[in-house]
């Protein structure tokens, strides 16, 4: 009853404004009318039809200027009364009653001394210390404001799975060692490793939940318990992160952990091969279905499972039925690149331009995290604020290169340095140092820092003619999204794959979570294309060379194999592939 809830909200919207002004009474005979619409049984367009104004003013709540509301509604889709309320005062109330300490009338004061219309108005002011300014405010709730807005933005929406990933592991790992735990693992989304996460998804195997549930809801970091019960339980934490437990008994291990991991639409798949088999697949295991009579099949593992369904094995990373489970039942699925498979890091920034750390750190942190060579790979001088090299600064950055690997080696520690940039595509598509310094360069990886709104012809054509250049070995973050924050720009792919098969140019897998970029389906069609890729940190710290692991990551759900990224291969071989 779509026409029901319209209305409920927009009589929700005018008892707040009401509220607003402080006029008594008449809020609270809105909400009324609001809570009695909202249980109603029937359809209000279907009343009015039967019985006209009448039948509308028998409802319980709802008086003659109500009835005459919902008459308007019906009738012309909008209540006059209620949108003239709105243009005198065009706040997001919803969105800002959401924070913390903020009632109707601190949100009519603000928007009448500051002008603040939503949430993001009102980060910038509590930002500006201009909150703590107003009468009836002060630094304290000023300070309650951001915490809130802080909370909310990581509570409304998805968490960024290499952000939230520390917390998610530390929780599954202390439910691990609980007395009577056989196993705990993360399920759902988390484990499918996709981009974002709703949720984090714990499973864990005990003959005796109850005690397992009573610590998952009482830890310190929780700050609201949203279900409770022996076998499952969800809480949200005071980070944002919501986290749902699941118990179950050894017998279902396989088949709660393959029904929680997902996804939902690959769920579904394998219900339908079940099914096509004359058996029932669900989280507690496969049936055979004889009558009224079931008989476990599988489900102790996940192994046993698809193999019943007459399946190869699926990585948790494919799992999103688009095409896997026919590879799994043709023997095609791709033997998926490892999580130890990378030998090397093809972007590296340091010091010397908006990195953190020197050459020498970042060297020593790379050959510790067991890579055997990295590019440094530094800013050009096109981007000012990170003190981009021009060319007499990249000549001397390569000098000081070959000192820092010398210096290793002697120590024995053998790590190869390669010369590298991460040279700007200017917005003709011509690139930031001239081709005779590019060509001193064992590798050039170029990238898209400014122009993001070019039409996407010009971007396309842009980035093409610097995937052209003789010198331009990996295109870097490809399509410039920041996750949560910016879109990618607007560019052909299927252009920019075919550009780099043509030209032997590598595409970039970046690793950081908030890039993830390509995203899965850009490499699939990378793999397709034959077209080549690099798993890069795009380390500006030494602790960045962690986050290979989330590039990985995406190249398995985009079903790469070793085969398709250059820094899973030897030095020689990789260098062979280069341009020039
Ligand atoms: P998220 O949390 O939004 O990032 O995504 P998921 O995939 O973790 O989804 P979630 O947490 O709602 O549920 C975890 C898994 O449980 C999901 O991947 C598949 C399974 N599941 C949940 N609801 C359904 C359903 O209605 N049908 C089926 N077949 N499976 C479901
Ligand atoms: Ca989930
Ligand atoms: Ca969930
Ligand atoms: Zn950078």
């Amino acid at each position: 009853m779509a026409l029901n809830n319209s209305i409920a909200e927009i009589f929700y919207g005018i008892a707040e404004y009401l509220e607003m002004d402080n006029i008594p009474f008449k809020p609270r005979a809105y909400e009324k009318a609001a809570e009695t619409i909202e249980a109603l049984g029937e359809d209000l367009a279907e009343m009015y039809r039967k019985g006209g104004l009448k039948a509308l003013e028998a409802i319980p709540g709802v008086g003659v200027s109500t009835a005459e509301k919902i008459e308007e509604f019906i009738k012309t889709g909008t209540v006059k009364y209620y949108e003239d309320l709105k243009r005198k005062m065009p706040v997001d109330i919803d969105a800002l009653r959401k924070v913390e300490g903020l009632g109707p009338q601190s949100i009519k004061k603000l928007y009448e001394k500051l002008k603040i219309k939503n949430v993001s108005d009102l980060e910038k002011a509590a930002k500006r210390g201009k909150i703590r300014t107003l009468p009836g405010f002060g630094e304290k709730s000023e300070e309650k404001i951001l915490k809130s807005l802080e909370f909310l933005s990581k509570a409304s929406g998805r968490s960024i799975i290499g952000f939230a990933m520390p917390e998610i592991k530390n929780i599954k790992q202390r439910i691990a060692e609980l007395k009577g735990v056989e196993r705990a693992v993360v399920a759902g989304s988390v484990r499918r490793r996709k981009e974002t996460v709703g949720d984090a998804d714990i499973l864990a195997v005990s003959k005796n939940p109850k005690p397992i549930m009573d610590y998952f809801v009482h830890m310190p970091e929780v700050a609201k318990v949203t279900a409770f019960g022996e076998a499952k339980s969800a809480v949200k934490m005071k980070s944002g992160l919501n986290v749902d437990l699941r118990i179950v008994p050894a017998e279902s291990y396989g088949a709660a952990l393959n029904y929680f991991t997902g996804s939902k639409a690959h769920n579904i798949a394998l219900r339908e091969i079940a099914i096509k088999k004359g058996m029932k697949l669900n989280e507690y295991g496969l049936f055979k279905v004889r009558g009224k009579k079931e008989i476990f099949v599988a489900g102790r593992t996940e192994e046993e499972l698809y193999q019943a369904l007459g399946l190869r094995y699926i990585e948790p990373e494919m799992r999103e039925n688009t095409g896997e489970i026919e590879c799994a039942r043709e023997n095609k699925l791709p033997h998926l690149i490892g999580y130890g498979d990378l030998r090397g890091d093809l972007q590296v920034q340091t010091s010397w331009t908006d990195g953190a750390e020197s050459i020498e750190t970042m060297a020593r942190a790379a050959a510790k995290a067991g890579l055997a060579y990295i590019a440094i790979t530094d800013h050009t001088k096109n981007l000012a604020m990170t003190h981009g090299l021009d060319e007499k600064r990249i000549l001397q950055q390569m000098a000081e290169i070959e000192n820092v690997e010398k210096k290793l080696k002697s120590e024995g520690i053998t790590i190869t340095l390669l010369k590298g940039s991460e040279c700007d595509i200017l917005k003709d598509g011509s690139l930031d140092l001239p081709d005779s310094v590019l060509a001193k360069l064992d590798i050039v990886g170029i990238g898209v820092h400014s122009s993001f709104h070019l039409s996407r012809d010009e971007q396309t054509k842009r980035i093409a003619r610097a995937m052209e250049n003789k010198n331009a070995d990996i295109l870097f973050h490809p399509t410039g999204r920041i996750l949560q924050k910016r879109d990618a720009y607007d560019v052909d792919m299927d252009e920019i794959v075919t550009t780099a098969k043509k030209t032997g140019t590598i595409l970039e897998i970046d690793a950081l979570p908030e890039r993830a970029d390509l995203k899965d389906e850009y490499i699939r069609k990378c793999v397709e294309a034959g077209v080549k890729m690099s798993i890069d940190s795009d380390a500006h710290s030494a602790i960045h060379f962690q986050l290979l692991e989330y590039g990985i990551a995406q190249a398995r759900r985009g079903f790469a194999e070793r085969k398709d990224i250059v820094n899973a291969w030897p030095l020689p071989q990789m260098k062979k592939f280069l341009k020039g």
